[in-house]
């Protein structure tokens, strides 16, 4: 932004000031959090009992408000309390964009044993 400031001294009636201008940089603020754009909502679906190399991985796709360092690009990872047991069945890998990543199901999943995978746990 730009300011053009007009000054004059003797109450105003006097002389003007020289032409001059102020530049104003705006500072981004780190004022938001990362979050998923990708899938909507957060929010995806797998079919059970499939092999693994026939199930389509889930996009995940990170942003941020925040411009610069403050934004994107994102990293993601597993939350260390997630259990053991979903680790065996799931692979978050790089892929597919900036900030993008894909889950991937490394085991069939069955239903009947657990409904929804719900990240952090
Ligand atoms: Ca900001
Ligand atoms: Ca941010």
């Amino acid at each position: 932004m730009t300011l053009y400031p007009r000054a004059n001294d003797e109450g105003g009636r006097g002389h003007d000031a020289d032409p001059a201008t102020v530049h104003l940089v705006i500072q981004d603020l780190n004022d938001n959090h990362p979050h998923i754009h990708l899938p909507e909502n957060g929010y995806a679906k797998i079919m059970e009992n499939l092999y693994p190399e026939d199930v389509e991985s889930i996009t995940i796709k990170l942003d941020d408000v925040d411009g610069g360092d403050h934004g994107c690009p994102c990293t993601m990872e597993f939350d260390p309390g997630t259990p053991a047991s979903w680790l065996e069945k799931f692979s978050l890998q790089i892929g597919g964009g900036r900030s993008t990543y894909r889950l991937i199901p490394v085991a069939s999943l069955d239903r009947e044993e657990q409904k929804v995978y719900s990240f952090p746990s």
